[in-house]
């Protein structure tokens, strides 16, 4: 369960519907061109909480069916609706995932006895592994060291997905918890999470720079500081201009120029400005796709 992980990405048509094919041959760049490690299926980089119950567990089935046991799946099954988290969850198990992952709770301000209420539920009905997936920016969901401490109890929580800037809690978790699984949440910084001892990350760029991800890590765990900052910086440089372009549009726009049927983002989000094309024409050059 450790190394890089792509949180991956899913197309859709301009009605929102998946496209089965475009996501399969996703699945197949991560695997056999980026060679991830494992897959992150229906996080936010998969528009997961735009999405229907039904079209989330197409999305595990089909993920499930073609990557063939090749790498390690992990559900994000995280919802406001606890009961389907819990069926998702069950679904996945089912699938054989290797573990769920699941956002804390969000839009409303929930207590922490709320949140460990319902990670323990989705624990306790599937009888899976859990990953937590702390993304304050996003959820306003901040767990101290001690909240953490006390998930942490539960030996079905094996980790933390860490999309967090706060690399003081970072050292702390590491130094805790040797025997729990840390991802590193944001791929511009993922070399403060290596050299802080990650065992892994979880991100959306992987999806087209995933071996560049690849070599950070395992300079920062060979010692090679100043070689992993070489690569961090190419990578910030084209992420800063994928962020400028529309990350989710300009992920997805690379991947078509590759062949690959990569659709568009599910409504509201944005459809891409064809006047950036030329923009995106010459990053994908700088990517091994
Ligand atoms: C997810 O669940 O898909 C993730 O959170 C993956 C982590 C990404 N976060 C978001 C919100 O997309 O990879 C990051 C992020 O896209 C990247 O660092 C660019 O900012």
């Amino acid at each position: 369960m450790k190394g890089i992980f792509s949180a991956l990405l899913v197309p859709f048509d301009e009605n929102g519907t998946i496209k089965e094919q475009g996501l399969r041959e996703m699945i197949r760049q991560n695997i056999d061109k980026q060679k991830v490690d494992g897959l992150y299926v229906n996080g936010s980089s998969g528009e997961n909480f735009m999405m229907t119950t039904e079209q989330k567990k197409d999305v595990f089935r089909i993920a499930s069916e073609e990557n063939n046991g090749q790498v390690k799946l992990i559900a994000q099954v995280g919802s406001i609706n606890l009961h389907e988290a819990v069926d998702l969850g069950k679904y996945a198990t089912e699938l054989g995932y290797d573990s769920l992952s699941a956002v804390t709770p969000f839009y409303y301000p929930f207590s922490f006895e709320e949140i460990k209420y319902y990670y323990e539920t989705i624990i306790n009905e599937t009888n899976n592994k859990m990953i937590i997936y702390a993304i304050p920016a996003l959820t306003g969901v901040s767990m101290s060291l001690h909240q953490f401490d006390d998930l942490f109890q539960n030996e079905k929580v094996i980790g933390v997905k860490f999309t967090d800037g706060n690399f003081y809690l970072l050292e702390r978790l590491r130094k805790k918890y040797s025997n729990k699984l840390i991802y590193s949440g944001f791929d511009e910084m993922l070399i403060y999470g290596a050299i802080s001892g990650v065992d892994g990350a979880i991100g959306s760029t992987f999806n087209i720079n995933g071996k560049r991800a690849k070599q950070i890590l395992s300079l920062c765990q060979e010692g090679n500081v100043s070689k992993a900052y070489d690569i961090q910086h190419v990578t910030n440089d084209l992420i800063e201009e994928i962020l400028d372009l529309g990350l989710y549009q300009t992920l997805k726009e690379i991947l078509k120029m590759t062949g690959i049927d990569a659709g568009v983002c599910k409504e509201p989000f944005e459809a891409f400005n064809p006047d950036k094309l030329e923009k995106v024409r010459k990053l994908v050059s700088t990517f091994d796709l």
